[in-house]
């Protein structure tokens, strides 16, 4: 959620909540008494020590960049993978394999901020194989692959400020899409123009990635629409499949100030997409090839190391030009989420500012469509009457409506920012059948499968926003959380709070087999690294000099590292450590870290070859150990390195078990 919501909040409540609801807001923000806000079904979250949990949870990180796993209905975390961060911890960013991972047409970025994952599908259902991550700063989509838990593939995004309404996906993965949030001048344009010349210079574009067998990304084309703001998206599904829904806000097209001037408007609109046409234009030709600049990287598991590549063209459609590939549907007050339910006949937009949902029927849109029920325009772009899209409005849900995802058995669950609450309600006949309150302000929720074809219910987790009163006080900043609610009966039951890592927007949860079941890759191959700089063995450890560089060629076994005493660094020498873990056993990485390294510590894999620069700043002994406590004498894997002043005649030696002979001198 954008943090200007906490301002509008206030702002919000008093001129809107209470003229329109009276005091429902009241009622239904605060818990009810404290045994209400302390109570849960804590039985149902408990999964006995050295038990599985049933689901994987794939969460954002919000600002810290990162994607983090917990289990369900645990809440218990097992890992954080690095996505758009560095992470010392794990030596991502800061080894040399890892480094091109987070290079853009920008350079190399330290960081962004991850809003949204998306597990892939197959026939509209979870199939366990990747999971995609946005970049929200710098617009890029990661995949992450779920056989080794580990980032894949970093494609950036041209065109583009503010990656919001991605990583969103259709049916068969054919493709992953990424609406711009800010509209800018295309990166093809003059972007130097004067801010108030929004309305003629800023254009909105949405990209359309395309995915291929092995999960790699393309930037197949993109389409250029009037300048405005797209805030989230899902594919239709099934009937819709074909189809994409995006949610726009600052219809307006306000440069400043938008907290008012992107509010004006009582509709704004969800823009509907057909990419199967969109397709169909740009075989026969009618995009036009547009000169930018972005990165592509990928990760390579046989030489254990990422590259990236500069690419220069796009293929761009105009949305005003071809008339029949996007229609916008007026929808209520900013609308923020943009959902598809499992059928793929409704369509839920849920506006920021409106005090019902609407409700869209896909049959509805395209007879509105043939029959051409048109308002008019916007930006050249056909709009549907309102009415001619609507299936109806669910009335009186709640306040401030962010997210809305299925149980499969035909109802709605709907997060309310505002009035901190879930309600769920009747896709068909809009009736809201339930609410429980959260604690507090939540944002996106999560119910396995929530946004596929197949959902598996049983469990439904709220993210939340504001956690006051929740935890032990941690200073200024206070956890974040979620909480788990069980949803297999008719009412929703609080059965778990459990605090998160970053902000969390959206997850994914998946069954705990099918992920567990897809080939997890529990070490690497030693035969099989093509690191250039591996040392498959001992005997191939030795340290090599090429003018100023040192690289050296190690290997870490339990419990030492080979070579374990090098003498002959000089000041001005730039030293490559190129540790090849030997281990073939499941669960046995070494750690490798060097005094006085500007840089993060190396998590080596079995089997795998990782490698940190170290450029020494003075003279003496450093210490170098393993950081990973891998064996009773862990303690005893270390070595030293010697650094000599600059043009010093030390000559370069190493050594393990032995003593080098300069070292008698
Ligand atoms: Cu509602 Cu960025 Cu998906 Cu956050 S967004 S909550
Ligand atoms: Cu190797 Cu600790």
């Amino acid at each position: 959620m954008v943090s200007n919501f906490n301002k509008m909040k206030n702002k919000f409540v008093k001129t809107i909540v209470v003229l329109v609801l009276g005091s429902a807001f009241f009622t239904s923000c605060k818990p009810k008494n404290s045994s209400d806000a302390s109570a849960g079904d804590a039985e149902k979250a408990y999964v006995a020590p050295g038990k599985y949990d049933e689901f994987y949870n794939f969460v954002s990180g919000g600002f810290s960049g990162q994607l983090s796993v917990y289990g369900l209905p645990s809440g218990r975390l097992f890992r954080v993978i690095p996505v758009f961060s560095v992470d010392p911890e794990k030596g991502w960013g800061y080894s040399e394999e890892t480094k091109p991972m987070l290079n853009t047409s920008h350079g190399f970025v330290p960081w962004d901020d991850l809003h949204h994952t998306e597990l892939s599908q197959t026939n509209g259902e979870v199939d366990g194989r990747w999971v995609f991550g946005n970049a929200n700063n710098t617009p890029r989509i990661a995949r992450i692959d779920l056989k080794t838990f580990k980032t894949a593939e970093i494609i950036e995004l041209p065109n583009s400020g503010g990656n919001h309404s991605s990583p969103f996906i259709t049916e068969n993965t054919e493709y992953v899409v990424a609406g711009t949030r800010f509209s800018v001048p295309g990166d093809y344009s003059n972007g130097d123009v004067a801010i108030n010349t929004y309305k003629e210079n800023f254009k909105g574009h949405i990209s359309f990635v395309k995915v291929g067998k092995e999960g790699e990304m393309d930037l197949a084309f993109q389409i250029v629409t009037p300048g405005v703001n797209f805030d989230l998206s899902h594919a239709g599904k099934g009937k819709s499949h074909g189809w994409f829904f995006f949610s726009c806000y600052n219809t307006e097209q306000a440069n400043t100030l938008l907290e008012v001037n992107a509010s004006q408007k009582d509709k704004d609109f969800i823009m509907a997409v057909n990419w199967k046409k969109a397709e169909e234009y740009l075989k026969s030709g009618k995009a036009k090839k547009q000169s930018v600049k972005y990165a592509h990287n990928k990760w390579n598991e046989k030489t254990h190391t990422a590259t990236s590549e500069i690419k220069n063209e796009v293929m761009v459609l105009d949305a005003a030009e071809l008339k029949d590939i996007c229609y916008m549907i007026p929808c209520p007050k900013s609308p923020h989420g943009c959902d598809v339910d499992p059928t793929g006949e409704y369509i839920v937009g849920s506006g920021k500012l409106a005090a019902l949902i609407p409700v869209f029927s896909f049959d509805k849109l395209m007879s509105a469509i043939q029959s051409k029920k048109f308002d008019g325009n916007y930006g050249g772009i056909n709009v549907i009457k309102y009415e001619a899209a609507l299936h109806g409005e669910v009335q009186k849900p709640g306040l401030g409506p962010l997210h809305t995802e299925f149980d499969g058995k035909g109802n709605a669950y709907t997060t309310f920012f505002v009035s901190s609450e879930v309600v769920k309600w009747d896709i068909k006949s809009l009736k809201v059948l339930d609410r429980v309150p959260t604690y507090y302000s939540v944002g996106h929720l999560c119910i396995p499968g929530g946004d596929s074809k197949k959902p598996f219910g049983k469990y439904l987790v709220a993210y939340n926003k504001i956690t006051k009163d929740r935890y032990l006080p941690t200073g200024p900043e206070l956890a974040q959380s979620a909480q788990i609610f069980d949803i297999s009966g008719d009412k929703m039951k609080l059965v778990l709070d459990f605090p998160t890592i970053g902000e969390p927007h959206y997850a994914q949860a998946a069954p705990a087999d099918l992920i567990r079941n897809n080939g997890q890759i529990k070490f690497y191959k030693i035969a099989d690294n093509n690191h250039p700089y591996a040392a498959k063995g001992e005997k191939e450890a030795k340290v090599v000099r090429q003018g100023n560089q040192v690289h050296v060629y190690m290997t870490s076994i339990r419990s030492h590292f080979a070579p374990d005493n090098i003498e002959g660094i000089k000041l001005g020498d730039v030293v490559y450590f190129h540790v090849t873990n030997l281990e073939q056993d499941w669960d046995v990485p070494h750690g490798f870290a060097v005094k006085g390294a500007d840089n993060g510590e190396l998590l080596i894999m079995p089997g795998e070859t990782t490698t940190l620069k170290w450029v020494p700043n003075k003279v003496g002994i450093f210490p170098m150990y393993c950081t990973d406590f891998c064996s009773a004498l862990h303690q005893e894997m270390q070595g030293y390195v010697r650094v000599s002043p600059a043009g010093s005649a030390v000559p370069l030696t190493w050594s393990v078990g032995t003593n080098l002979p300069a070292a008698t001198k």
